[in-house]
This record gives C-alpha cells, sequence and structure tokens, in this order.
C-alpha cells in the first residue's frame, strides 16, 4: 500500500509545544502512522522558498515544510483565504473582499507548493490536500504531471452557485477541485452544492450520484463528517475534572450554574450573538439572575486580518455592557477570555458545565459541539445547545437545536437546559454520545482514505 501525503496549510511540528485551537490539527494528528508524510507551511515567514522544503523527521513521520514570503502570506493567506474565501464559503458575502492581485498570489502559493512537493513524491502515494487554503493545488500537481492519487477534503462548507459566482474567479476554483480524484466534504448540503457549483461551471456526465467525468477525468466525492476521539476526550475529562483548574473554577461558582462556550475569535462562531443571548435570558427568566455564569474562552486568531480585531472591539463591549447590567457584588454573570487554554483543562470545565454553547453562523462540523458531549458525566450531564448551522446539527439531533441569529430563542433554550429533568438529560446524551462514538477522527481518516484507496487511475 502506498505512502500517506498529507497536505495542509500549515503543519504541525512536533516541536510545536502548547495549546492549539483548530480543529484540523486536531483531526489530523489521527491520520499520520510512521512512514507518512505531512506537507505544507512551516508557519514562518518572511524568508525565501526558493529552496527544498526543510525536513525534519519525528516517529517515523516526516515532515516538511516550506516558509512564506511577506508578500505571498499577505495575499495567499490575510488576503485571499481569509478575507474571499473563508467569509464567502461561509454564506458572507457581505464580508467578502476581493483583489485579483491576491486571488494571482493564493494560485502562485498552491503552484509552488505544488513544485515543492512533486520532487518528493513516489509513484504510488495517496496525496491527501486539506481545506479551502489549498483548493487549487491538486490542478497544480496535475500540471507537473503528478498521476498519483489526489484527495481533497474540505473542512468548512461549500455554497450554493448564487453564492459561489459572487467570487468572479469561481469557475475556475471548481475546475480546480475537480482535478483531485476525490473530494470530501463534511455535510451531504454541501456536497450537493458542490456538484451543483460543477454542473454550472463545465460540461460533464454524472458518474453515478456521486461524481462526474470532466474532459476524461473522474472526480468522486463524498461525505465524511469530521470526529474526535471520544473515548480518550472522555478519559481526558474525567482525569481533567479533578485537576486544580477544574477544581477552582467550581469554588469560584459557589454553586451556581456554569455555561461554557469554547471558540477560535471568528466572527463565523457568532459571539456577539451569543452574547445578546445570554443578557436576554436574564431579560425573558429573572429566575437565573445570580444562578448562573457564562465562560466564553474566546482564543484570539488571525489578527492580522482587520475584521477580527473589529471583532474583539466589539465582544470587549458587549462584555462590559453585560457584567455592568447584570453583575452584582459577588457575582460576574459573563467571563470572558481571550487566551487559548489547553485542551485537557478545557475538557475539566466541559465536565462540570451545564449547558454547552455551540452558536456559530455557520460553520463546517465544529467539534466542540462532539468534545463537549464526550466530556460529560453519563449519570448526570449537560445539556449542548447546538446552531442549526453547525454541520455537527446535521447528525446530532438530541441537543437542543437553536437558530443563532434568534436571541430570544437561544435564551429560552438555556432555560429549557437549566429546568431540563435529570431523566431527559441522560436520555439525549446517551443518544449523542452514540453518534460521536461512532464517527471519530480516526474512522473520518479511515472512510476517505480507503475510498480513495478504492480510485482506479
Ligand atoms: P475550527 O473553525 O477551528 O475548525 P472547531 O471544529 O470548533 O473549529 O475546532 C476547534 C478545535 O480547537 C477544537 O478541538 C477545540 O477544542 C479547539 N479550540 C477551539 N477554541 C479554543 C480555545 N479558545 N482554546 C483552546 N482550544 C480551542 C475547522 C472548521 C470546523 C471543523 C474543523 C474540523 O471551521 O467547522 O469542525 O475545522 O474539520
Amino acid at each position: 500500500m502506498g505512502r500517506l501525503v498529507v497536505v495542509s496549510n500549515r503543519v504541525s511540528l512536533p516541536s510545536d509545544k502548547g495549546a492549539k485551537a483548530g480543529g484540523l490539527a486536531v483531526a489530523l494528528e489521527e491520520a499520520m502512522s510512521p512512514g507518512s508524510l505531512w506537507f505544507g507551511w512551516s508557519g514562518r515567514r518572511g524568508g525565501t522558498n526558493a529552496g527544498r522544503p526543510a525536513i525534519v523527521e519525528h516517529r517515523g513521520i516526516t515532515y516538511a515544510t516550506v516558509d512564506l514570503s511577506e508578500a505571498e502570506y499577505r495575499r495567499f493567506y490575510v488576503g485571499f483565504s481569509n478575507g474571499a474565501l473563508w467569509p464567502l464559503l461561509h454564506y458572507r458575502s457581505g464580508l467578502f473582499d476581493f483583489r485579483r492581485d491576491e486571488f494571482e498570489g493564493y494560485l502562485a502559493v498552491n503552484e509552488m507548493f505544488a513544485a515543492r512537493l512533486a520532487p518528493l513524491l513516489e509513484p504510488d502515494d495517496v496525496i491527501w490536500i486539506h481545506d479551502y487554503q489549498l483548493l487549487t493545488m491538486a490542478e497544480a500537481l496535475r500540471r507537473r504531471g503528478v498521476a498519483n492519487r489526489i484527495g481533497l477534503f474540505l473542512h468548512i462548507p461549500f455554497v450554493p452557485p448564487a453564492m459561489l459566482h459572487v467570487l468572479p474567479e469561481a469557475c475556475q476554483l471548481v475546475r480546480a477541485m475537480a482535478a483531485a480524484d476525490l473530494v470530501g466534504f463534511q455535510t451531504e448540503g454541501d456536497r450537493a452544492n458542490f456538484l451543483d457549483c460543477a454542473a454550472s461551471c463545465m460540461e460533464l456526465h454524472r458518474a453515478g450520484a456521486d461524481g462526474f467525468v470532466h474532459d476524461g477525468h473522474r472526480t468522486m466525492t463524498i461525505v465524511t463528517p469530521v470526529g474526535i476521539d471520544a473515548e480518550g476526550f472522555a478519559r481526558t475529562a474525567q482525569r481533567a475534572a479533578g485537576m486544580a483548574e477544574t477544581r477552582r473554577l467550581v469554588s469560584s461558582l459557589v454553586g451556581r450554574a456554569l455555561a461554557i462556550g469554547v471558540d477560535r475569535l471568528d466572527y463565523t462562531k457568532g459571539l456577539p450573538q451569543r452574547f445578546d443571548a445570554f443578557g436576554r435570558l436574564f431579560q425573558r427568566h429573572p429566575e437565573h439572575l445570580r444562578r448562573i455564569s457564562l465562560l466564553q474562552i474566546a482564543a484570539r486568531s488571525r489578527e492580522d486580518v482587520d475584521r477580527y480585531q473589529a471583532l474583539r472591539h466589539e465582544l470587549d463591549r458587549q462584555a462590559g455592557e453585560i457584567n455592568g447590567a447584570y453583575s452584582d457584588f459577588d457575582w460576574t454573570p459573563l467571563r470572558y477570555m481571550t487566551r487559548a487554554v489547553n485542551r485537557t483543562t478545557i475538557a475539566g470545565f466541559y465536565r462540570i458545565a451545564s449547558i454547552g454553547l455551540v452558536t456559530p453562523l455557520r460553520d463546517g462540523m465544529n467539534l466542540v459541539a462532539k468534545e463537549f458531549i464526550a466530556a460529560q458525566d453519563p449519570a448526570d450531564p449537560g445539556v449542548l445547545v447546538l446552531s442549526r448551522f453547525a454541520g455537527a446539527a446535521e447528525d446530532l439531533t438530541e441537543a437542543l437545536i437553536v437558530n443563532p441569529y434568534d436571541a430570544d430563542a437561544v435564551a429560552d433554550a438555556m432555560h429549557a437546559a437549566l429546568l431540563m429533568p435529570a431523566e431527559e438529560r441522560v436520555a439525549r446524551h446517551a443518544a449523542l454520545l452514540g453518534k460521536i462514538r461512532a464517527r471519530t477522527a480516526a474512522s473520518f481518516c479511515r472512510g476517505f482514505l480507503d475510498q480513495l484507496r478504492e480510485i482506479e487511475r
């Protein structure tokens, strides 16, 4: 069986210590077995990338990384990836910012990745490219004569044609994605949108329900939702619940309930709307005043992108407003922090929380929802309040499903969660736990790679 070559924008090197916020890094660690190669950006910038990739070996895995120049970083990463594609693929055309030089910078970095990876490849390697930063890389590899099996997995949503064509070069991207043999998505909806976009961009013949042929090349699609190591996370949470940080959190609550939110500080995560809904809880259901605190951990992310700074200012303002309006001398309703906290500590916090608030405005999957479920004590679990616009909601139907734009409804769901009888909490949690145990990070990787390896080239 051929070697696995994973390509992602960022490579998490074995030397990277400390807290990591980001679902992709977590999921991919499961895919890497000894003998594999992981290729991507080192995270360094400012240097030149003219030379060969830097190679590090660790526990049988080879890590090959390239640096980006400052101009590449600005155009490819800050510009087109995060200023144009990220908002567009999260249905936020109002935030979409297209600049042609940035689009060209994006194509050039995808091209450069292909040029640096190609000499490292062996004929039976299976190549698995990840996410929205690298949508044109499969095509760039093909142009270099790479005939290996290539898979592409998109961790974020894919939009319908009416939204995608807001992007002037939409069809160029879709055609480049189709150069892969297998294109994977988090949900059926995302896959259907991609197939519709492909049909809107090129002459194609459908190959069964899941694929198509264009110009003699067959592109198949697959839906493989990303999961977590549910058993491992449950063990971590159980252990963490006894650790000093969790004990300190419990004693600071003095018997009050805890709601928890854990996100990257990103406008797709619906944090201003969540804060609004939390304030609304006290207006609509004042019996909860002084009885609950919300701990929101929002790790700063993409601080070079202007919109993220604006979001931070908005949240600072809102947090001040809520605490100014409702705090008492011995109770603060909202505890809001913007640094990353390590996953073990967070696991302990989830376990003691009565409510997990996962209310993104749009999300490919959302692993925090799954981690919250895994971390609960099955005999006395907390309740997950989950946005219908998270990919996770397609499967996790026993959560309290909400529309995150409806602050009153989210407040009412929190109220319902706080009053929910133990029997109902246990039943909902058992059903959810069964689901996240069935679809783990490992089964995500296996599901995608088994199908990719079956493809005849
Ligand atoms: P993200 O948008 O980064 O991932 P998510 O799925 O929630 O979102 O993954 C976040 C991961 O980082 C989780 O493991 C979480 O514990 C951790 N994390 C989040 N906030 C943190 C914080 N404040 N401190 C410490 N750790 C934090 C993208 C897509 C998602 C998709 C994943 C995986 O946007 O929709 O689920 O990839 O495919």
